[in-house]
């Protein structure tokens, strides 16, 4: 069943030919799609044939598939994870009740609201990292870019293929708004904040793919714990390609982290500082890039205390992580969870209903799951002999959404005055000055095997290809 059909103008595997009135929705959308691509995707990569990897087939034994690709002749698709028979909803209201099929009538504009959403941060990653390609430190990495690209298409293809085909008009109408609103327009922003950031070097690009895939990763696993079946299986699906995404992110970090490190060994330096005059970024200035991503994500997991995510749960249409996994009774009955709040300047830990602190829960997952990565970076930098720690800023560091919107806070989780925040968060967010250094580095490589100065090569090449491959060919 799991085959994909490229015959067909849009490869699906959800019978499209079969149902002529979406077939037709959708190809009415797919040349808006495609002039959006155009005008907001990757500059200049139209003419570029590209190594990439694209799905052949869902099942988990072999969908991926590697070839030079046209950027021009690329097919964007729908594809499901199989359908799991029998599949019951396992939280919530409806606990014990088999999946839905259809959309329930009477959870119908939140299940639209979750779906628009979700689909909304897909465009918005193409286009805040529209420019990349012009500054690629090397072939690889330009092709891993372009790859992420081209799979959050794909993601976007899913959530509109959810919205025209199961929520009518409404759901043609929010199809046509995802192509409408632009990361970062004052008029017509995208609707979660860190989407409306600029990613203009390759030090954030990283870090993007990092911190933002990550909560990626973590809400699309709660969306496909869904009780609506379709919601589930397309975010499974999206989900296995999630994490070449955090790959990317975390081998480009501990890359750049490396070279770093080989600049003060090469050159004898004791201060991480001088880095900077070799050509490399510094520890101190990718602490600062690491502060402002790591904090704008944790606002991706909306307030500490939510009634929408109450909703949500007990309408059995978003989980938790691994809900399956958890040991309890999955309505939350009575259950408590620990929630930061802000008494006097101490940030304290109360018990508040653990429904109401479903998103506070996969911020958590979250923060420990971001951590892991930074032990490994740190790991490395320790043998190395060299003394410098990155470190995961306080989660009431930088926030703009929850209670810690409402004051301020050093990394380290101390409340202090808006004057000392005046002074000092130079030394914690990247100043103007350090985005103009890390931009003066931003010099496109493109001759095989060749990287720039600030990057390690890889361990190893796509798909065991040699460092030297032609990942993308210029015409
Ligand atoms: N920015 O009750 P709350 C990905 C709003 S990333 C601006 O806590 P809720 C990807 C909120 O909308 C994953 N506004 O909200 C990664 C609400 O508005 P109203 C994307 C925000 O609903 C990289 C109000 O504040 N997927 O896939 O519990 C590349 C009250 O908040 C923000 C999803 O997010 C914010 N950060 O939680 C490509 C899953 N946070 O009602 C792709 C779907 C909150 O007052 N979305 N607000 O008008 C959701 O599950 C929920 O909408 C959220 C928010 C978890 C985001």
């Amino acid at each position: 069943m799991a085959g994909i059909d490229y015959d067909e103008r849009i490869p699906n595997n959800v019978n499209l030919s079969g149902d002529t009135r979406l077939q037709r929705a959708l190809e009415d959308w797919q040349p808006n799609f495609l002039q959006w691509w155009n005008d907001r995707g990757p500059a200049d990569s139209t003419d570029l044939d590209i190594y990439l990897r694209t799905a052949i087939s869902v099942e988990p034994s072999g969908w991926a598939h590697f070839d030079h690709v046209k950027m021009a002749d690329y097919r964007w698709g729908i594809f499901l994870a199989p359908a799991e028979e029998g599949r019951k909803i396992n939280f919530g209201a409806h606990k014990d009740e088999p999946a839905w099929q259809e959309v329930p009538g009477e959870y119908r504009s939140e299940l639209r609201r979750l779906i628009v959403t979700q689909g909304d941060t897909e465009p918005a990653s193409v286009e805040q990292q529209r420019r990349l390609g012009q500054t690629a430190p090397s072939l690889y990495d330009l092709r891993n870019l372009y790859q992420v690209n081209v799979e959050e298409g794909r993601h976007l293809w899913a959530m509109v293929y959810l919205l025209q085909a199961y929520f009518g008009r409404d759901g043609r109408e929010e199809a046509e708004a995802l192509l409408q609103r632009s990361s970062g327009d004052p008029d017509k922003p995208r609707i979660l904040q860190a989407f409306n950031e600029n990613t203009d070097d390759w030090l954030s690009f990283h870090f993007f793919t990092y911190f933002q895939d990550r909560d990626g990763k973590f809400q699309l696993a709660a969306l496909a714990e869904s009780g609506f079946d379709p919601l589930s299986r397309s975010c499974r699906f999206m989900l296995t390609e999630e994490a070449h995404h955090l790959f990317v992110g975390e081998s480009g970090i501990t890359r750049i982290v490396q070279r770093s490190c080989e600049i003060m060994k090469e050159n004898n330096l004791y201060d991480p500082s001088d880095v900077r005059q070799h050509g490399g970024i510094d520890l101190p200035t990718i602490q600062k890039w690491l502060n402002f991503h790591f904090s704008i994500c944790l606002d991706l997991f909306g307030q500490e205390l939510s009634t929408n995510a109450a909703t949500y749960y007990t309408m059995g249409i978003k989980g938790r992580y691994d809900e399956n996994k958890i040991d309890d009774d999955h309505v939350l009955d009575g259950a408590t969870y620990k929630v930061p709040e802000i008494q006097g300047d101490r940030i304290v830990d109360v018990d508040e209903p653990a429904l109401n602190a479903i998103n506070q829960r996969l911020r958590d997952e979250y923060y420990t799951d971001s951590q892991r990565g930074v032990d490994n970076w740190n790991k490395m930098i320790r043998e190395q002999g060299i003394d410098f720690q990155l470190v995961l800023p306080n989660r009431a560091f930088h926030r703009s959404i929850g209670p810690f919107a409402t004051v301020k806070a050093t990394p380290e989780g101390k409340i202090i005055s808006e004057s000392e925040w005046d002074q000092k968060h130079g030394q914690w967010l990247p100043t103007p000055e350090d985005r103009a250094f890390v931009e003066s580095l931003m010099k496109r490589v493109i001759e095989p095997g060749k990287f720039a100065n600030y990057i390690a090569p890889p361990a190893r090449g796509i798909n065991r290809q040699p460092m030297d491959f032609e990942y993308v060919k210029f015409h």
